[in-house]
């Protein structure tokens, strides 16, 4: 299959080395180590993870590297290359969420979350560069997050397994950075293994690698970047998750995840209002596709996921309605050329697509996308092939 390059507008030169570089020039001093966090893509189990379900994510070999060396006292130090400004904060500005904004609170929020929990987080100063686009849905904040978790932990010496770091880096992520997201994406970035996906109970936590091997069934993933901008995504998303909510309490349930697929129509029936109904039914019928999608991948049918995931994307395009112009064009197109299977990856209202295809017709579906878009006027689209990748990890 084609290698997976750098998205363009990424730096260029390898993202490692860029880290390292960045410390360097910004410190006068080398680093005392580095660690990587990827972004990831989401195979199937959208806005169930909010919902105690189950998802199954890979990560990507895009990621985020942070370059670290402890520093004296409760002082840290974050510079990025997207930025020319370091930001500084001690432990009175880092205890007050609010007090840091911008990509650095996802530095604070960490320090913060870790602090939070009893830890003696070691001062530091670090340096960010990524590969992974921001605000295309391939879970950027959490690949930060990993990644200076990672550096923090391996430099206070904390004892924090990764099983446990998701929690801490999604509290950073819902309580200091404000974004009421749920458990898959920094579990994406911590869990992830290379050659699988990972299919996460978000209630228990529980996780199995699940071999998702692409290139011995001859195939591909290519992952399309809509594009779109995000149109009010944040609003829409918590009042999506606030609908669930809303739908388990009415239901008389914990979560929906509570809701057996036999059980649909009955819990349907009991519920008034249309669009509460069709939210359920995404969340209910999603979580099935998962454990259905997981079932084929067990068995070595890769091949024939293909149309759940392209029933997983109609249920958030009619059912759960997260799905913009852009992404659908995408997803028709993709299917139109060929395409096996695809569906919107990510919290919805722009991002990208993945679409499952034969690995020798991946240009063939990406050139279909792109003459799609053209005869509406969209912008170009940027696309990649994904190999699943590991979790966050330090660097030799
Ligand atoms: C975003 C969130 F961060 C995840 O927690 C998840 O809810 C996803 O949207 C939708 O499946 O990525």
């Amino acid at each position: 299959p084609v290698a997976q390059t750098a998205p363009p507008g990424a730096a260029s030169g390898d993202v490692a080395a860029r880290a390292a570089v960045g410390f360097h020039a910004g410190y006068g001093e080398p680093p005392a180590g580095r660690w990587a966090a990827p972004g990831r893509a989401n195979l199937i189990g959208e806005h169930t993870d909010y919902n105690d379900g189950f998802v199954l994510p890979f990560a990507l070999t895009l990621r985020t590297v942070v370059a670290a060396a402890p520093q004296p006292g409760e002082r840290w130090t974050v510079r990025s290359e997207l930025s020319a400004e370091a930001v500084e904060f001690g432990a009175d500005e880092v205890d007050e969420p609010g007090r840091v904004t911008g990509w650095a609170a996802y530095v604070a929020g960490v320090v913060w979350a870790l602090r939070e929990a009893g830890y003696d987080v070691p001062g530091a100063r670090l340096a960010i560069a990524s590969d992974v686009p921001v605000g295309s849905g391939l879970s950027s904040s959490a690949a930060i997050e990993a990644a200076v978790l990672a550096a923090l932990v391996d430099l206070g010496g904390l004892d924090l397994p990764a099983e446990k770091q998701p929690r801490l880096a999604q509290r950073a992520e819902n309580a200091y950075v404000g974004a009421p997201t749920g458990i898959m994406d920094q579990s994406a970035a911590i869990r992830c293994r290379e050659g699988h996906a990972l299919f996460l109970d978000c209630r228990t936590e529980a996780v199995e690698h699940i071999p998702f091997d692409l290139d011995a069934a001859g195939l591909a993933v290519l992952v399309i970047d809509s594009r779109a901008p995000h149109r009010h995504a944040d609003g829409e998303y918590a009042s999506r998750r606030a609908a669930c909510e809303r739908a388990a309490s009415l239901l008389g349930v914990p979560a929906l995840r509570d809701v057996p697929v036999a059980d649909l129509d009955a819990a349907l029936a009991r519920l008034d209002d249309d669009e509460i109904r069709r939210r359920v039914r995404h969340v209910v019928t999603e979580d099935q596709r998962v454990l259905d999608t997981v079932d084929l991948l067990r068995a070595g049918r890769v091949r024939e996921i293909g149309p759940l995931l392209t029933a997983s994307h109609a249920s958030m395009r009619d059912d759960f309605e997260i799905t913009v112009p852009e992404i659908d064009t995408a997803v028709e197109a993709a299917l139109a050329a060929g395409a096996l299977g695809a569906r919107m990856t990510g919290g919805g209202f722009g991002g990208c697509v993945l679409a499952l295809v034969d690995a020798d017709h991946a240009d063939t579906v990406a050139r279909a996308v792109t003459h799609a878009y053209a005869d509406r006027n969209f912008p170009t689209p940027t696309h990649v092939t994904v190999l699943p990748a590991p979790g966050a990890t330090r660097l030799a």
